[in-house]
């Protein structure tokens, strides 16, 4: 048996370690591209489909909300616990509007996601239709702030924060991952997948990767948070 103080991190998938709060995070290169709260919002939704369209509020009410608690796991290892999305599921969103509406093609297998700052991902639409991925509106009961991906933002609680993509502005379903390219400043930290539980961090070792990772946590936190701190 081992020491007790390990017993609260056991939960924690390979390689994460929880922290009490949920830090605005990113990129080096996003840190003061502030997304300030935009009124009328709505995502353009085009790639391999027959008809490209606007994904309005309006036609979101339609779909049921759904609210749902999940963890947050970093690619750097740090993790958040609890937090309480609200929102509608992908998958609702899917089935109920794009694939009437905008007629994707068969081949169009990969989501690509592109935020209001400039930020791209890429996921497998096969993952990103599983039951807990979200457009989410809401964070703990209050609309999504602007540290955390207001207006919309997807999340991909089994996949690391690096594709659950904030401030949504344009969704393609797509056979091409090359139009929008992960966002990663060297090619080793690209994953298609990102499982978190396969620790899929990159095209490294996950054990090296942690060793890089981690050391660049403390200052990346106090760049984000200076950043929306010294907003005009
Ligand atoms: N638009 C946008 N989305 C983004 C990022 C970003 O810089 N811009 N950073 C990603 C990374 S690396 C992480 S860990 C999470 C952080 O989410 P948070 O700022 O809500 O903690 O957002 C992801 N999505
Ligand atoms: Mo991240």
């Amino acid at each position: 048996m081992g020491p007790k103080r390990y017993v609260a991190h056991m939960s924690a998938p390979p390689g994460q370690r929880y922290r009490d709060d949920f830090p605005r995070f990113g990129l080096d290169q996003f840190a003061n591209r502030v997304v300030e709260h935009v009124g009328e919002w709505s995502v353009a939704v085009g790639g391999d489909v027959a008809d490209p369209l606007e994904l309005t509020r309006e036609a979101l009410e339609a779909v049921p909300r759904v609210e749902q608690i999940t963890d947050f796991h970093c690619v750097t290892t740090w993790s958040a616990k609890g937090l309480r999305w609200g929102g509608w599921r992908f998958h609702d969103v899917y089935e109920q509007i794009l694939v009437s509406a905008a007629q994707p093609r068969d081949d169009a297998t990969y989501l690509s996601l592109k935020g209001r700052d400039g930020y791209t991902s890429v996921l497998l639409l096969e993952d990103a239709l599983a039951p807990d991925v979200l457009l989410a509106d809401e964070l703990d009961g209050e609309p999504l702030g602007v540290e955390h991906g207001a207006p919309l933002r997807l999340v991909a609680p089994k996949h690391y924060g690096f594709k659950n993509v904030k401030h949504l502005e344009r969704l393609d379903l797509t056979k091409d991952t090359r139009l929008h390219k992960q966002m990663t400043p060297l090619a080793f930290m690209d994953h298609t997948r990102a499982r978190v539980e396969l620790e899929e961090r990159g095209q490294l070792p996950a054990w090296l990767l942690r060793m890089l990772y981690r050391p660049l946590i403390d200052r990346t936190v106090r760049k984000f948070r200076d950043a929306l701190d010294s907003r005009s």
